[in-house]
């Protein structure tokens, strides 16, 4: 579970919060594919609930009611389309997987049209029945392993994940999600299930399918676990079962991109600083949960609604050698942080998602954010799959906000974030002697630079300039002969 699945040189995630099976296909199509993106991670494509109060938030969708690929983002159809067309695109698809509860509170039907009822605990799409469900308890104290596991998280019905038909059911749903030819999952609240049972599952899983994929080969599988230290459940009680979700590395890029702690501590950010082993961790400066103060928010991490500091922040790990990385796409919400954190994706007035439109740029419009379209990502997404498997070197700090490294041969970033305080020095940059763009200030069209050009020389030197006004863009420099 540990091998990305990627097609060969590509290394980068996106999470296209949300969004319908019809845009994302698109999106592999006219962007991701181009631009040597690794994959998408998709909202849960399963059946889900209708909640109207407060009204279609975009956490419904963490409430099943059936394994029905009948969701907001589209059809089955749809979907079976655009995994289709994204491996065709070489663009991956990773779903979401909910796999550790149902829904909470009420009776109804789901968006499948699948009847449910959580007074007797039936599910009647699936079906699960009263039998199917652990105690009927809540979990209120995080130090109780037990409780954790196997009581209700925020009064979701606990599937009883050590009975052979509840994995059995599971398994029929990933594995139809497998046939279509997805390529991994992230599995959602994996604190709250024994790694007993989820190994019991994932071990239940077919090959993925032979028409994208070599004969043999296991999903990739991201498991969603919040340990930030000291908790009686860690990370670490999951690496065997795939990469893990390492939350930490959020707090910690977004407090030195605040100036909470000096840029040049985060040179050995990672092991060092009790993180998990680089090739066990899955990293990402928010999620769609933390940007808005949800499971492990806090008033560190870093959103779009600080443009500036989330592109450095982005940039830095997408050039920094840790990890396996994941970018957020959201979805814009009204209110500053904290407030409407349950505003559901940009809706038409009879609640179907809205398609996403591009401006002229090819910046995204009606409230999709589309952080992975900004320029200084997109051409971040690039370094990092010319840098893969590059050590980092010709580390630079000024002491304090300033930092510079190479990665091998292959590619420079340099990297401003002093309040006041130009950068401009001379800097050994690791690259064979040149002339480069910036492909963060532009790119390189018809042989020449949009943006800044630097200038390598025969000891591999280059006089950088940052501007500490900059925003945006950050220039920064990376491998790319101007010929
Ligand atoms: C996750 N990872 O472990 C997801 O990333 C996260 O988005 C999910 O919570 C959570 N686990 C369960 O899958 C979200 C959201 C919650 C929301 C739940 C269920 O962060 O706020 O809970 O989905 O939709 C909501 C209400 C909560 C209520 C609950 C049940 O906010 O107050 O609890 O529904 O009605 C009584
Ligand atoms: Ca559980």
């Amino acid at each position: 579970y540990h091998d990305d699945t990627c097609v060969s040189g590509r290394t980068v995630i996106v999470h296209l919060f949300d969004w319908k099976w019809t845009d994302i296909a698109a999106e592999c199509e006219r962007f991701l594919g181009p631009k040597g993106f690794c994959g998408v991670q998709v909202s849960p494509p399963n059946e889900h609930l209708v909640i109207t109060s407060p009204h279609r938030p975009w956490y419904e969708r963490y409430q099943p009611v059936s394994y029905k690929l009948e969701s907001r983002s589209g059809t089955r159809g749809q979907f079976a389309d655009m995994v289709k067309r994204c491996n065709a695109a070489q663009v991956r698809i990773y779903v979401d997987a909910v796999i550790n509860h149902m829904s909470a509170s009420g009776h109804g039907v789901g968006t499948g049209g699948s009847a449910y009822n959580t007074m007797n605990m039936s599910y009647a799409g699936v079906p699960y029945s009263a039998l199917d469900f652990n105690y009927n308890c809540e979990i209120n104290n995080y130090n109780d392993i037990n409780q954790v596991r196997n009581c209700k998280l925020v009064g979701l019905q606990d599937l009883a994940l050590s009975k052979r038909y509840v994995r059995e059911k599971i398994a029929d749903y990933l594995n139809d999600l497998i046939s279509l030819g997805v390529a991994g999952f992230r599995v959602d609240a994996c604190k709250h299930m024994w790694p007993g049972d989820i190994e019991a599952i994932y071990s239940l899983l077919q090959p993925l399918n032979i028409t994208w994929f070599g004969p043999g080969t296991k999903p990739f599988v991201f498991n969603e676990v919040i340990d930030k230290g000291g908790g009686v459940i860690s990370a670490s009680e999951y690496t065997h079962l795939g990469r893990v979700t390492e939350f930490r590395f959020c707090d910690e890029v977004g407090k030195a991109f605040r100036r909470q702690f000096m840029l040049k501590n985060l040179r050995t950010i990672g092991e060092a600083w009790a993180m998990l082993p680089s090739d066990k961790a899955l990293v990402f400066v928010d999620n769609h949960d933390n940007q808005r103060g949800h499971g492990g928010g806090g008033s560190t991490i870093l959103t779009f609604h600080n443009p500036r500091e989330y592109k450095m922040a982005v940039a830095f790990m997408l050039a920094h050698p840790y990890g396996f990385t994941r970018i957020m796409s959201s979805h814009v919400w009204n209110i500053s942080h904290g407030q409407q954190d349950w505003m559901g994706p940009p809706s038409y007035d009879n609640d179907t998602t809205k398609t996403v439109t591009l401006d002229n740029e090819g910046q995204c419009l009606d409230g999709w954010v589309c952080e992975h379209r900004w320029p200084a990502i997109a051409s971040m997404v690039k370094f990092r799959n010319v840098a893969d498997g590059q050590p980092l070197e010709n580390w630079f700090d000024n002491g304090f906000d300033q930092i510079a490294f190479s990665r091998g041969r292959n590619a420079f970033i340099a990297i401003n974030n002093e309040v006041v305080g130009d950068l401009h020095r001379e800097l050994p940059t690791g690259m064979a002697t040149g002339s480069y763009c910036d492909v963060i200030s532009g790119e390189l069209v018809n042989g020449e630079c949009t943006g800044q050009a630097v200038h390598v020389d025969q000891d591999g030197v280059a006089l950088i300039t940052i501007s500490s006004l900059s925003n945006p863009p950050i220039p920064m420099t990376e491998e790319k002969p101007k010929k």
